[in-house]
């Protein structure tokens, strides 16, 4: 499986990598992810996998024809699983998404849709036929880095965000969504939703705990919740060289106030704060800034703790803001709740496989989809834990054993 696994990784690895960082910058819908969709295509081609998609720009490759009645039936969800845990009659729904952040790594996102094909691939090899589809995603957008709300994709799918809204966001050069899809998304299609039985997303790990584990391969338990906060801060802009510092209204200032701010009331609250974006107008060297617009991507174990924390940051800004005569403006872009994945689904994957349990930091297109029908995720080691950067890694075997612990999931879920 290793050397399945590089040599069709290879296929994919130079797609949208960039030179001098080696990182990737694979924004939605733009050409690299757009050359990743068709190769999904070609792949799906090549299994005699019929594609289909959901009018948002989402992906679906099936092995084994969609069931054309609708949602599925049996059990006591409608395409979702028996009581006993196994799976109804619909379909098993695997993969990932392509998208990156700018210059983020090699294997969040496309490793899960890598090797989903080759899980596919290793049922087939074994002889292996489902008694329900076994369906391979690509969700578009889950990173929001091109119009600025993540996991859009499957936001879209299951209704939780807007058509509408989704139609116009914008991308930094003001192409919307709608747009760069050539079409207003087609929004919630709760038909194609109720032919799911289950979900599972296989991911690299983003963070250290498998090493720590020492273990390739782990199963989800939950993803924190968090979200997107999009501070305006405006000012006066005027001239660097002229402007006694007693006279200035410089949003920077609050600004620089309100990261430090983010930071201490995280550490007080074992949260994690991060401003890792920031737009300054005129951005010029010799001006003060008439406006400054950071983002806080801020997130905790537990809701409360996280509401604590944006509220801290808010009023500290807000009160920064009036002693540096400033204007704030404070909008929500995005939320995720605590996402808890089917306990049951966890615990009998985690003794299929014999893995550790791992709760997440890390947003994913699972963790909107869990709210929907029963959803797995299973982690892959990286060595070096790091994530959303060049230096990403997880070995060729690792991989490997992603794939077959994939392979083993999917017959558990798809054969019964
Ligand atoms: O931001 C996240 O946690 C995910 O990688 N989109
Ligand atoms: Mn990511
Ligand atoms: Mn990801």
């Amino acid at each position: 499986m290793t050397g399945r696994f590089r040599e069709l990784w290879d296929e994919i690895a130079p797609v949208g990598r960039d030179a001098d960082s080696g990182g990737y910058l694979r924004y939605a819908l733009t050409p690299p992810e757009l050359r990743l969709r068709e190769w999904f295509r070609e792949q799906a081609d090549l299994r005699g996998m019929p594609v289909s998609g959901d009018g948002n720009g989402n992906l679906f490759a099936w092995w084994g024809d969609p069931p054309t009645d609708g949602p599925a039936t049996d059990g006591p969800n409608a395409g979702g699983p028996n009581a006993d845990g196994s799976a109804g009659t619909g379909a098993v729904l695997t993969g990932s998404h392509f998208d990156s952040v700018p210059h983020g790594g090699a294997y969040d996102g496309p490793l899960g849709i890598v090797s989903a094909f080759l899980a596919v691939d290793e049922l087939r090899a074994a002889g292996v036929t489902p008694v329900r589809p076994v369906v391979v995603a690509a969700f578009v957008e889950e990173e929001g880095a091109r119009f600025g709300v993540p996991c859009l994709g499957s936001r879209l799918l299951t209704g939780e965000i807007d058509a509408d809204r989704a139609a116009g966001l914008r991308d930094a050069a003001g192409v919307s969504f709608a747009e760069a899809l050539g079409h207003r998304p087609a929004g919630a299609d709760p038909a194609l939703l109720g032919r799911f039985a289950a979900f599972v997303e296989l991911h690299v790990e983003q963070g250290r705990a498998l090493v720590d584990a020492d273990a390739p391969v782990a199963v989800a338990s939950a993803i924190w919740p968090h979200g997107r906060w999009r501070f305006e801060l405006r000012g006066e802009g005027n001239h660097a060289g002229t402007t006694r510092m007693a006279d200035r209204r410089d949003p920077m200032l609050t600004f620089a106030f309100t990261v430090l701010a983010a930071n201490k009331e995280a550490r007080l609250r074992g949260a994690h704060a991060t401003v890792g974006r920031v737009a300054v107008e005129p951005n010029a060297t010799n001006a003060i800034p008439s406006t400054v617009t950071g983002w806080l991507d801020a997130r905790a174990a537990e809701p409360d703790t996280l509401d604590g924390l944006v509220e801290a940051v808010q009023a500290k800004a807000a009160e920064r803001s009036r002693r540096d005569g400033t204007e704030l403006t404070v909008t929500r872009e995005s939320a995720t709740p605590l996402v808890t994945f089917d306990g049951g689904l966890a615990d009998r994957l985690a003794g299929l496989l014999a893995a550790p349990v791992l709760p997440t930091g890390a947003g994913h297109d699972a963790g909107v989809l869990a709210a929907h029908l029963p959803t797995a995720m299973l982690f892959v080691r990286n060595p070096t834990g790091v994530s959303h950067s060049p230096a990403e890694a997880a070995t060729d075997d690792d991989c490997a054993a992603g794939v077959v612990a994939l392979a083993r999931v999917l017959e558990e879920l798809a054969c019964h």
